[in-house]
């Protein structure tokens, strides 16, 4: 079994410690944001409070445990995704942290209050801790391996709508035009009859910790990389609810097309995206 706690020092403390304090550097930030610089599109932002954000994260981590690796969107080239390589030779890693300083950055930078702090912890390459912290409402979404997951001293659940018609799900638009947009158009078309509504708060790992609690049935997204979403898979796994990729492949870091449910509509998401993509 995995070892949680290493000295005196639980996993779990440092990732909820680390993303409390990041949250609210974030939160006194509002507003007073210097430089927004475009990453690959003006749909693309990133702001110094982003990469300060993430080098207080990464000092906080190599404190408490300078051999393990970490992995961050700001750490990565800019505009660039993790290569699917060198993801592949980092969760190789014994004890990998994942890590999004900001999720949902065009948020952050509008002021529209739907952000968060993600910090994951993967040993060789299964997410075993993950926190979501929002520092607007003051919600911090935590998940430990095989032991559940819980927010305010709450345990967290998955909602119980069975059928489409009764659920509340949300997706992203990419920012990638290209592919990923088209399909997802095609996808909110055919889905938006089906379902009780659709949502696009702009934070996937908001979103996925929303399923988690049981405030969405359902999320999916294209494009994503491993940052948005390693804490919040296991938010909603250890919730009771169900992660894959959008084709109903197991989840896994290296997936880039997410849906996660409550389990009950899963089967039944996928296909309206599977006939959806079909169409278009
Ligand atoms: P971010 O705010 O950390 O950049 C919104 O649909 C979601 O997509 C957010 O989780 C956002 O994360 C993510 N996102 C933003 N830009 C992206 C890009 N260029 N490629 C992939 N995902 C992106
Ligand atoms: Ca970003
Ligand atoms: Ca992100
Ligand atoms: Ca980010």
């Amino acid at each position: 079994s995995i070892p949680y706690i290493v000295g005196s020092k639980s996993f779990t403390a440092v990732a909820v410690n680390t993303a409390s304090k990041a949250g609210e550097w974030v939160k006194s930030r509002l507003g007073a944001i210097q430089n927004v610089n475009l990453k690959t599109s003006t749909s693309d932002l990133v702001t110094e409070v982003d990469k300060g954000t993430e080098t207080l994260i990464r000092n906080l981590i190599k404190t408490h445990f300078p051999t393990h690796a970490i992995l961050g969107e700001e750490g990565v080239g800019a505009g660039s995704t993790a290569s699917a390589k060198a993801l592949q030779e980092m969760i190789q890693e014994e004890y990998l942290w994942i890590i999004d300083p900001i999720d949902g950055t065009t948020n952050f930078v509008h002021g529209f209050p739907f952000f968060c702090v993600s910090i994951a912890l993967a040993h060789r390459g299964e997410v075993i801790v993950g926190v979501v912290y929002d520092p607007m409402l003051d919600e911090m979404f935590v998940a430990e391996k095989g032991k559940g997951a819980y927010v305010k001293g709450h345990t967290t659940h998955v909602s119980g709508e069975k059928e489409l018609s009764h659920a509340l799900v949300a997706t992203g638009f990419p920012v990638d035009h290209t592919v990923n947009l088209p399909r997802n158009m095609a996808e909110i078309s055919q889905l938006v009859a089906k379902v009780r509504n659709i949502r696009s708060g702009g934070s996937a790992a908001l979103h996925l910790a929303y399923v988690a609690a049981g405030r969405l049935s359902g999320f999916w997204e294209h494009g994503l990389s491993a940052w948005d979403i390693a804490a919040g898979s296991l938010l909603v796994q250890e919730s009771g609810g169900v992660v894959t990729d959008t084709e109903g492949k197991p989840f896994t870091l290296a997936v880039r097309n997410v849906i996660a449910t409550n389990g009950h509509i899963h089967k039944a998401m996928i296909s309206e995206l599977t006939e959806a993509n079909a169409a278009g």
